[in-house]
């Protein structure tokens, strides 16, 4: 059946990340993808500055309640950087008010990376953020925002224990289904532990070293868009973890690319990895 996801997220206009992935990425996975803009920002905030800031908010309610007059649900809803509590607060309403009776709810808690949350986000908001995870049916978090999550201290370098700690503690917060992003047990690599109720497994990849922003975004999406496809969520983090390989190594082929992961090159591969 032919399915239709929501993304909610701010555009960065320039900046490859947020929307200006979620987008494409998603609909080359074959699903027809919505847009919630919950703001609209010239470029992103990691790394420029003097940007413009307009928010949507407002908006927000306006939408649901016209898509809602419409009969207009969706399969899946899918949301990542929120701007403000308010937004986590009518996101909420709109898991309720425009999901099918079985909407796969992902969510990313797109709010921090190496131990520091990004500008503009403080506590009061990852306590908001929590509330969202809880009704989620899939948290993508990255290994600084499982912490902020938990209380966990971030560390740089941990064992198996410290993982499988966050991920109790992500299941006592209310956490269904985890998708934990970047835990890496060896020099060299990288991985992702795919958390479904008891099932724990872990998908090990390369670690590239030229990381680079906006990869969150562009694994969440694929991520999602596979999953919406019909991929077991073992499949979709799989997929979406050797696509964002892809992305990081087409990016390291040009030197001073900062802002952003090259996706755009290898969105074939991605196509490709759905298909096989
Ligand atoms: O990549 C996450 C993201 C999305 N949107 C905006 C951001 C960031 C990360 O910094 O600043 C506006």
């Amino acid at each position: 059946m032919y399915k239709r996801l929501l993304t909610i997220q701010d555009i960065s206009c320039v900046g490859q990340c947020s929307l200006t992935v979620a987008l494409p990425v998603i609909s080359a996975c074959g699903i027809e993808t919505s847009v919630l803009p919950s703001a609209v920002l010239s470029t992103h905030t990691a790394g420029f500055s003097g940007y413009t800031f307009t928010d949507l908010t407002e908006d927000m309610p306006a939408i649901s309640k016209h898509w809602e007059k419409e009969n207009i649900k969706f399969d899946a809803i899918y949301t990542g950087y929120l701007g403000s509590k308010k937004q986590i607060e009518y996101v909420k309403a709109i898991f309720k008010a425009n999901g099918k009776e079985n909407c796969i709810k992902i969510v990313d808690p797109a709010m921090a990376d190496n131990g520091n949350l990004y500008p503009g986000f403080d506590m009061a908001f990852v306590e908001e953020m929590k509330s969202l995870c809880v009704d989620a049916d899939f948290v993508v978090p990255n290994l600084t925002e499982a912490c902020f999550l938990t209380g966990v201290e971030y560390k740089t370098t941990y064992d198996k224990e410290y993982i499988d700690l966050i991920i109790k503690k992500l299941k006592e917060l209310g956490c269904k289904n985890i998708i934990f992003t970047g835990v890496s047990y060896r020099e060299g690599k990288t991985g992702i532990a795919v958390v479904e109720g008891d099932s724990h497994l872990y998908y090990e990849h390369d670690f590239l070293p030229n990381s680079c922003h906006g990869t969150g975004d562009i694994y969440a999406s694929a991520f999602a868009g596979a999953l919406t496809n019909g991929k077991s969520a073992y499949d979709a983090a799989k997929i979406a973890a050797d696509y964002c390989v892809e992305c990081i190594k087409a990016t390291a082929e040009e030197e001073n690319h900062w802002y952003g992961a090259k996706f755009e090159p290898v969105l074939g591969k991605l196509i490709k990895m759905l298909n096989d």
